[in-house]
């Protein structure tokens, strides 16, 4: 089953159902803001708090952050770029099979964007969604000029308990610790208990995500950087966006192309950033 569906104040967002699982898609920044398997808990996490406001980006499920990633240097330009705020197209959607449905959404370079980012562009999501969830964020340089992109799949995932979680992968991996601004060496699994802002670099494998309830992987393809990110207990009652104990149920785990994982591609070329969640 497949809907376009509005909420109340006009967002538009496309409704996805098949027998593995069930989707929730806004068109505004091609933002997956909703996915659940069959007979489990929601696997990506959103906030009861969001905002779902034209031109705000929405809290939680996976936003898109490109052409840039993080602050940019100019401080009235939008952090993590403007791909998670602008309306996107949905191009195609193909119910593959009854255990597995397949959406296209587009980005096409406009006027309003060329203030903010002066480049020719076409960017392109392509989402799976049954059993395994999947993004491809395709960038296409439609210019006459190269570009370099930072871009990442901001992926929020749903916890029991922050506080038990581990992250298995990033063993031995350097990383940008954005709380200290110092680089580290990452020691063992990844655990969170206190402010986690991380920018971890030289990625090989695939993750793995230990709740309580569950074990999720998360693969990603043209990427060798991961951003994991818990604001605690401070900086989440900072955010209007948040409930105060909200830190406690979600961690990001971001598939990224970010800091020295920067891409250029030269007129005509392409770059795909994946990630692959079951
Ligand atoms: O991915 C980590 C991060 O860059 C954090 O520094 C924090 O700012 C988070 O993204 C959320 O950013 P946002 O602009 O969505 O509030």
């Amino acid at each position: 089953m497949i809907e376009q569906k509005k909420r109340d104040n006009g967002l538009e967002y496309i409704e996805v159902r098949n027998a593995q699982a069930q989707a929730k898609i806004a068109l505004q920044g091609a933002h997956l803001f909703h996915y659940q398997r069959e007979n489990e808990d929601p696997l990506i996490w959103l906030s009861d708090a969001s905002f779902f406001e034209t031109g705000k980006a929405i809290r939680g499920g996976i936003p898109i952050c490109w052409p840039w990633f993080g602050k940019h240097p100019s401080p009235k330009m939008p952090q993590h770029g403007f791909a998670r705020t602008a309306l996107w197209e949905l191009l195609e959607v193909e119910e593959a099979s009854e255990d597995e449905t397949e959406l296209t959404l587009q980005l096409h370079h406009l006027p309003q964007h060329f203030k903010l980012w002066p480049h020719r562009f076409e960017l392109r999501l392509h989402i799976t969604i049954g059993r395994s969830l999947t993004l491809a964020l395709t960038t296409t340089n439609c210019d006459e000029q190269s570009f370099t992109i930072t871009s990442a799949l901001h992926s929020y995932f749903a916890v029991s308990d922050i506080q038990t979680i581990s992250i298995e992968g990033l063993e031995n991996t350097p990383y940008l610790d954005t709380v200290t601004n110092r680089r580290e060496m990452q020691t063992g699994r990844v655990r969170i208990t206190q402010e986690v802002d991380r920018i971890y670099q030289q990625v090989q494998s695939p993750l793995t995500l230990h709740d309580q309830k569950r074990t999720v992987t998360i693969r990603s393809e043209g990427s060798a950087s991961v951003v994991v990110w818990n604001p605690w207990i401070d900086k989440c009652a900072r955010m209007a966006d948040m409930h105060d104990g909200a830190y406690r149920t979600m961690v990001c785990i971001e598939t990224a192309n970010a800091l020295d994982d920067a891409r250029t591609l030269a007129p005509g070329a392409e770059h795909t950033l994946t990630a692959v969640i079951a």
